[in-house]
């Protein structure tokens, strides 16, 4: 077999990459070790920047989340029994966030994929990328218990954090900076009414605790919790009793609860791989870099990967000018190091560490009052929130 971009990963990295590249007239195939009902079924991000949503209209695949998705155009921060409201639109000049599932996302970018004969190979095992220092790289992976080699130009390695792609650069190469948190987030699905209209980030001293949606009637809700927490200890009651208890009373009187519908814990991982870059693999999304889900960066920052790489595989087909690919493990870093401080910082000043004491509470405190009563800071937390520009 043989295409222009070998793709490791069908994700969201990996599908709106091979999407824009189809609709710009660049071949490519795309290699996922999971079935399509597996990747589906990951319960992940639900807040989209506008950048993301702009890429997503102009790949062709933005008419549902346009009808379905919700704008918040602002969000509150809980502390001390008080709710305050970040004016997302009013302080950045009007901007503002979509609400709209990655489950959506992918399977939008699915239905595109399949309608314009992309082709994605599930189940592909042991894919491993090969020659990648020469002008000659090449796959190979397993499928049906047959070994099968996809010849390309280039690599892009949108395999997420425990790919294949970034652990194929040399160790000499690579460097990696990671920060592991102790506790995770225990997060559950439920098709109850949203508390609120708009997400609720609470700082409260039993821990941090997030309301976020997908849909009017579809909640989203996470608590701080040890990450390795035995997620059977968390029957829904003791969830819900837990939850309430971390937002101001108002709030936890309007709180509706109901069955569970998915419940998980994710760790909380800091984390950036530099380069972006060897010889002709490019990482993607979080094959390259994790953030804490605090600032909802994540899935925004392989959105803005793809855009770059897209961009770089284009001119260099197009064009013959490689100056983008060049260019673009410093390019992505630069927004992806912002984005690493900003959640990095969000993180810290949310969540109870169990170092910190009377004293790291306090200053917590402050924070959240200073920031909330500062047009000044609350005009740079909503610049980030709402996303740096590409
Ligand atoms: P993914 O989604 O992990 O996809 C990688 C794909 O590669 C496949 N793969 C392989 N395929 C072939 N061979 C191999 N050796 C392979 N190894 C892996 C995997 O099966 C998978 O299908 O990475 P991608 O595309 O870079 O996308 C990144 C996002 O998924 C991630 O950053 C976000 O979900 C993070 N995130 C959030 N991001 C936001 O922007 N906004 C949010 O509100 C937000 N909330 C969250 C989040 C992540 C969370 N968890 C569970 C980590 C909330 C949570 C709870
Ligand atoms: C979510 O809805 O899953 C979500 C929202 C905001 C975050 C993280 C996750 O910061």
């Amino acid at each position: 077999m043989k295409t222009q971009v070998g793709i490791i990963g069908g994700g969201p990295a990996g599908l709106l990459l091979s999407q824009i590249l189809h609709l710009q007239g660049v071949e490519s195939v795309i290699l996922e070790r999971q079935s399509r009902d597996y990747v589906l079924g990951r319960i992940r991000a639900g807040v989209l920047e506008q950048g993301l949503t702009d890429m997503l209209r102009d790949a062709q695949v933005g008419a549902r989340m346009d009808r379905e998705g919700l704008i918040h155009d602002g969000f509150h921060l809980a502390f001390g029994g008080r709710l305050k409201r970040i004016d997302l639109e009013g302080l950045t000049g009007g901007k503002t966030v979509m609400v709209y599932g990655q489950t959506e996302v992918t399977r939008d970018l699915y239905e595109a994929r399949d309608a314009m004969g992309g082709t994605i190979i599930h189940e592909a095992a042991e894919v491993k990328p090969h020659d990648i220092e020469t002008d000659a790289p090449y796959l190979t992976f397993e499928k049906d218990g047959m070994t099968e080699r996809l010849d390309c130009d280039f690599i892009a390695a949108c395999d997420g954090f425990h790919g294949v792609g970034r652990k194929s650069i040399p160790a000499n190469v690579l460097k990696t900076y990671e920060r592991v948190y102790t506790f995770g987030w225990l997060g559950v699905l439920s098709r109850t009414k949203p508390v609120d209209d708009e997400l609720i980030y609470a700082n409260h001293e039993r821990g941090f605790a997030l309301c976020s949606m997908r849909s009017n009637t579809l909640s989203r809700y996470y608590i701080q919790a040890p990450v390795d927490e035995d997620i059977n200890a968390w029957p829904d009651d003791r969830f819900w009793d837990e939850l309430k208890a971390r937002l101001p009373g108002d709030a936890a009187a309007r709180l509706e609860t109901g069955p569970s519908i998915e419940k998980s814990i994710a760790p909380l991982r800091s984390f950036v791989a530099e380069p972006m870059r060897h010889g002709r693999m490019f990482l993607a999304g979080d094959a390259a870099h994790i953030v804490p889900p605090t600032g909802a960066k994540g899935l925004n920052l392989a959105a803005s990967d793809v855009y770059y790489l897209s961009r770089a595989l284009v001119t260099q087909y197009g064009d013959a000018d490689e100056s983008g690919l060049l260019g673009y493990s410093e390019k992505a870093l630069s927004r992806v190091w912002k984005a690493e401080r900003f959640s990095w910082s969000m993180t810290m000043m949310m969540h109870k560490f169990p170092e910190q004491g009377e004293f790291g509470a306090k200053m917590q405190e402050a924070e959240l009052d200073y920031l909330t009563s500062s047009k000044a800071a609350m005009t740079a937390m909503a610049e980030n929130y709402v996303g740096l520009p590409y």
